[in-house]
């Protein structure tokens, strides 16, 4: 499997002074790497070794080895950066070429940024915002379809990205659309003409495509800010606690429906469909790839098919990888049942902004750490689900 050059320079300084290895440097996982079975939410600081990380440092290589699990067991492989990567802007299109072994794709997104010099932050929305964005922070529309198609199960290896890598690519959708959003921002990182400022990206997307907003921050470590908008089961919902919620009797979405219903998953992840406790990740751990970088989870407890425990569950699992890493104030999950599925309330808008204002527009001071339901009867126990500490971290 290929490993992701996460870094751009070759070492970076840590906490102490030490030296962080780049991810391209960890351990690749063995060929023969065969999962255990687990009903819990497994550890996320439990290295391939059987022992577990103690400092802040080694974070990127257990990072790389989630990712390396995910990518193997949940996702498919994430290609290695393409050849080239050119890019034109015209009016507020941005047009994109990529290419790699011989071949090339194009692709445009659409850009409103706010008027004045800039450079601006951005939010790259998927399919387009169903979240509130402010006048000062550009948009940018991604037809995510376009790189990967999300009809239904015909839908495998159908899309640009396909075409570039093959019909028989093993990344799934949501891989493909996180590829797609790392050339959006090689792309934007060659037209300063676009006027937004890299450094000060935002990623989102709604039911579907908040599944697909999360894999991006979970991939793509020039993303600032992930938020994933009722994402639900294959998002924020953690796989064994969806199980838990159908086996009480709730009408959720598990891995077992999900795989007869779109190709967000790869190919390899059907074996698990019918046995979760088998696979060795899940999604606190998918979630945790976004850290120690800022991430808003937002959900609707009126929508009984995403899971309401399974998510408030595993995004309260999930903030304990951000608590052991020191930024606890980075992580944030809402959850409030007074509107729709994708219609925005003003019930999450003080969170939203809080996270907008610190980590896009760089003034915020908000609190931004908090794990919150508006239902205080979905029946999740850390006792239940969570057999290991929160480390702290050195
Ligand atoms: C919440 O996301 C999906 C869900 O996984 C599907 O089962 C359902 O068909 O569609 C939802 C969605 O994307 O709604 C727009």
């Amino acid at each position: 499997m290929a490993l992701r050059l996460f870094c751009q320079s070759l070492f970076a300084i840590g906490a102490l002074g030490s030296v962080i290895p780049r991810a391209d440097q960890c351990a690749a996982l063995p060929a023969n790497h065969s999962p255990k079975a687990n009903s819990k939410l497994p550890d996320p600081f439990l290295q391939l070794d059987g022992t577990r990380i103690t400092k802040k440092d080694e974070w990127t290589c257990q990072r790389n080895y989630l990712s390396q699990l995910i990518q193997k067991y949940e996702l498919g492989e994430y290609p290695a950066p393409p050849e080239s990567v050119t890019a034109s802007l015209s009016g507020s299109t941005l047009s994109i070429t990529v290419r790699d072994k011989g071949k090339s794709i194009s692709f445009s997104v659409s850009i409103r940024a706010p008027s004045g010099a800039g450079p601006f932050p951005a939010i790259i929305a998927y399919g387009g915002a169903s979240i509130p964005i402010p006048s000062n922070v550009a948009t940018i529309i991604f037809n995510n379809d376009d790189i990967g198609q999300q009809m239904n199960t015909g839908s495998r290896g159908k899309g640009k990205f396909y075409d570039l890598y093959g019909s028989g690519a093993t990344a799934s959708a949501m891989l493909a659309w996180a590829w797609g959003v790392d050339r959006i921002v090689d792309a934007l990182e060659k037209t300063p003409a676009a006027k937004i400022d890299t450094k000060r990206l935002g990623v989102t997307g709604c039911s579907r495509n908040g599944k697909g907003a999360l894999v991006a921050g979970a991939f793509v470590e020039r993303i600032a800010l992930t938020l994933p908008q009722e994402s639900g089961s294959g998002g924020s919902a953690c796989w064994r606690l969806s199980d838990e919620m159908k086996r009480r009797g709730t009408n959720v979405q598990t891995a077992s429906q999900i795989i007869t219903e779109n190709v967000w998953l790869s190919k390899s992840f059907e074996q698990f469909a019918n046995r979760v406790p088998n696979l060795p990740i899940d999604h606190h751990e998918l979630a945790g790839l976004v850290a120690p970088r800022a991430l808003l989870v937002i959900e609707n407890t009126s929508q009984v098919w995403l899971g309401n425990m399974a998510t408030y569950g595993c995004m309260k699992t999930a903030h304990k990888i951000w608590e052991a890493l020191g930024v606890p104030g980075n992580m944030g999950f809402t959850q409030t049942g007074d509107h729709s599925h994708c219609q925005w309330s003003s019930s999450q808008s003080a969170e939203l902004t809080a996270f907008i204002d610190k980590f896009l527009i760089g003034t915020g001071t908000a609190n931004t750490n908090f794990v919150k339901t508006d239902n205080s009867n979905l029946g999740f126990s850390d006792n239940d689900w969570v057999d290991w500490t929160v480390p702290t971290l050195a």
